[in-house]
């Protein structure tokens, strides 16, 4: 199998995940100088604004970044034009199958590599010329799949033979560590980003993440099948007060409309949309992309070295009798 830093040109196996409104040139070449692999992500952005923010991330670093494709966005035609022509290296997806695009990208040779939330869709974007899958598991910020990081990454591993990359729930070398005990080759990471010093989401965002406690995240908009995992607060129990009377989904969708982007730029973490994992409660600290990444593959080699430290000792034990 391909060796998954050679496929995304990194020094180390992880990729900033693909966060809307957040995920800029800032943040993305960042973590691509740090050795992950940066992602501008385009959200619901229009083509343009995609162009631009790979042009300063040109600027900012000579390393590879990524451009994720939310498949929502009415514009994404246009993006992919876009993303062809700026020869961008690797290209991730979500919320949708980007199946029909995949040719088109191949011939451009950019690696393909596809957000999945179900071994099925992991199976069938293989066979279409995928690169490498994101198993993102329910544990995930924003747009989420309903299995779990612990059940999705072995049943995906297992079903495909390209690199498996797991995500949700990770933000730490513990994590990192279960996920490559599960089969994956690499990790994407959202949440614990969201706090670099680099991440230029308001402070209101950051500080809300910073203080999170593992129960404080809820998911919302099951009634409109979009469901998002957001931090709890005023807007969330908005959302769910109207679910739970069932309110037509369309009046849901019109509350979230805007509240990602007021929580992102205007900081308004009452009324708006703060996406983020369950894992924010792990998350204490705002850090450079820098300091993240190594820290995060230093605990994870702890965690490999205890293990074989205690293989040894449990190696002599039965050896000395
Ligand atoms: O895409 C995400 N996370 C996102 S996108 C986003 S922007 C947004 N804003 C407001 C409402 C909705 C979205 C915020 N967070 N993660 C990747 C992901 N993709 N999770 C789940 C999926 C997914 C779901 C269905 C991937 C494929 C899929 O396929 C359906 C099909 O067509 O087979």
């Amino acid at each position: 199998m391909v060796d998954i830093c050679e496929l995304l040109g990194t020094e180390y196996p992880i990729i900033q995940g693909g966060m809307a409104w957040i995920a800029d040139a800032s943040l993305a070449s960042a973590v691509s100088n740090a050795g992950g692999l940066g992602i501008i992500a385009c959200g619901n952005a229009d083509a343009e604004w995609v162009r631009s923010e790979i042009r300063k991330t040109k600027e900012l670093t000579d390393k590879p970044f990524g451009v994720n494709v939310m498949l929502m966005n009415p514009h994404t035609d246009a993006i992919m034009e876009v993303i062809c022509e700026e020869e961008i290296p690797v290209v991730t997806t979500g919320a949708g199958n980007p199946g029909k695009y995949i040719p088109k990208l191949k011939e451009h040779g950019i690696k393909v590599i596809p957000v999945v939330s179900s071994v099925a869709l992991a199976v069938r974007l293989e066979r279409a010329g995928a690169d490498a899958v994101i198993a993102e598991g329910h544990e995930s910020g924003g747009h989420v799949g309903e299995a779990t990081t612990m059940a999705l990454v072995p049943q995906v591993a297992d079903a495909v033979s390209i690199p498996v990359i797991a995500a949700g729930g990770i933000a730490d070398g513990r994590g990192i560590a279960a996920a490559f005990m599960l089969g994956a080759k690499g990790v994407q990471v959202g949440t614990r980003f969201l706090v670099a010093k680099e991440c230029t989401v308001s402070q209101n965002y950051k500080d809300m993440i910073l203080k999170a406690k593992d129960s404080d995240t809820v998911v919302t908009g099951r009634s409109t099948g979009h469901p998002v995992r957001v931090l709890k607060n005023k807007l969330a129990r908005d959302i769910a007060a109207l679910e739970k009377q069932g309110a037509d989904p369309s009046e849901i969708e019109k509350l979230g409309t805007g509240a990602l982007r007021a929580a992102v730029k205007d900081g308004d973490v009452a009324y708006g949309s703060v996406m983020s994992g369950q894992i924010a409660g792990l998350v204490n600290k705002e850090q450079t992309a820098k300091e993240i990444i190594e820290e995060m593959f230093k605990e994870a080699a702890a965690v490999y070295e205890n293990r074989a430290t205690i293989c040894r000792a449990r190696g002599s034990i039965l050896r000395n009798g």
